[in-house]
């Protein structure tokens, strides 16, 4: 089975991808999805996440990299798209010190406001 097909029938993220759970999406194509984040902790903030169920950044390996790196790619334009000229973050909590609510791989995207400096 091509990584693109690979589904976690337990997992939140997945079932938001397939549409089984409604989401408010932003942007969508053939690797990743990206929507809205039910709890925003800034005026924009958006998850974006692999079609492919993967936990974390800690399952990031070679085979995958050119997935993450377009990630990055849809980022940037999601951003422009949003108007978030004067700058935003992008965070990926990786396991229980970071605090991942959710083990599926996901990059927030904070914005719309300026952000306080502390990160951790
Ligand atoms: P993290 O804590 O880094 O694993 O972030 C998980 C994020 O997912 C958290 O900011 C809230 C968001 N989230 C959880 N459940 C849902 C949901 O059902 N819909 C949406 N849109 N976001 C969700």
């Amino acid at each position: 089975m091509s990584d693109v097909l690979k589904y976690d029938e337990n997992c939140l993220f997945c079932k938001i991808i397939r549409g089984d759970i409604p989401s408010a999406k932003v942007y969508e194509d053939d690797l990743c999805y990206a929507f809205r984040d039910i709890n925003p902790q800034a005026p924009t903030h958006i998850l974006v996440v692999p079609k492919v169920h993967m936990r974390s950044v800690a399952e990031v390996n070679r085979h995958n990299e050119a997935l993450v790196g377009h990630i990055f790619t849809v980022i940037a334009k999601i951003a422009a798209a949003e108007g978030l000229e004067g700058g935003y973050r992008v965070i990926s909590n990786c396991g229980p010190d970071a605090c991942q609510s959710v083990p599926h791989l996901h990059f927030h995207i904070l914005g719309g406001t300026k952000l306080g400096e502390r990160m951790g």
